[in-house]
């Protein structure tokens, strides 16, 4: 009864997910966490479908290799069935966890959960560099304007302007922008109560 099970496991045609390709661009150069579009294929060079679904993960690391240290970017689910010797490519934009420049490897991993069983579970993983130049913003706050004199009840709204300038090597660029704030204490006391 073992032989039979280990032989209709064996006489399973397993699939055989392997990436063939993972496009970075060989230098980046912006602001840290910078937005860059991917390019991966994977086939399937086994010899059975690879059905249901499985995720495919896209990491940051210093180093070629998938371990601790390796920091997650982004994962896809991705369904099949893909047929023995079929393939997908997909195109997706990632913001990468970059800040300092250097050189990086963005990992890929097609089934990282090994939710497929696959003849070969070794081939999964494609590492490719790229240079990093980071080219930072400086936000500077340049001018504030407001009244000398205010006249008025307690509680009375004011109009101000401001002007910041970004004085650094890189826009300044954020999805969802940022906040500026405005703050108002009397003068000549500091917020702990204390005279400065
Ligand atoms: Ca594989
Ligand atoms: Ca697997």
């Amino acid at each position: 009864m073992i032989f039979f099970l280990l032989d209709s496991v064996w006489a399973a045609d397993l699939p055989d997910l392997a990436p063939v390709s993972l496009q970075v661009p060989e230098v980046l150069a912006g602001p840290p966490n910078l937005d860059v579009t991917l390019v991966w294929g994977v086939t399937n060079q086994g010899i059975g479908a690879a059905e249901g679904g499985w995720s495919d993960d896209v990491y940051l690391s210093t180093n070629a290799v998938m371990d601790e240290a390796a920091k997650y970017v982004r994962g896809w689910y991705q369904s099949g069935p893909i047929p023995a010797g079929g393939s997908f490519w997909r195109t997706n934009t990632v913001q990468l966890p970059v800040v300092a420049s250097g050189t990086y490897y963005l990992l890929f991993q097609t089934d990282i959960s090994n939710s497929i069983l696959e003849s070969d579970e070794n081939n999964n993983v494609m590492a490719v560099p790229f240079t990093f130049n980071s080219t930072p913003p400086d936000l500077v706050p340049v001018s504030l304007r407001v009244a000398w004199v205010l006249t008025g009840p307690p509680n009375l709204e004011v109009t101000l302007v401001w002007g910041v300038t970004n004085q650094g090597i890189g826009p300044a660029v954020r999805e969802w922008g940022w906040s500026d704030r405005v703050s108002v204490h009397q003068r000549g006391v500091g917020w702990d109560g204390e005279f400065c």
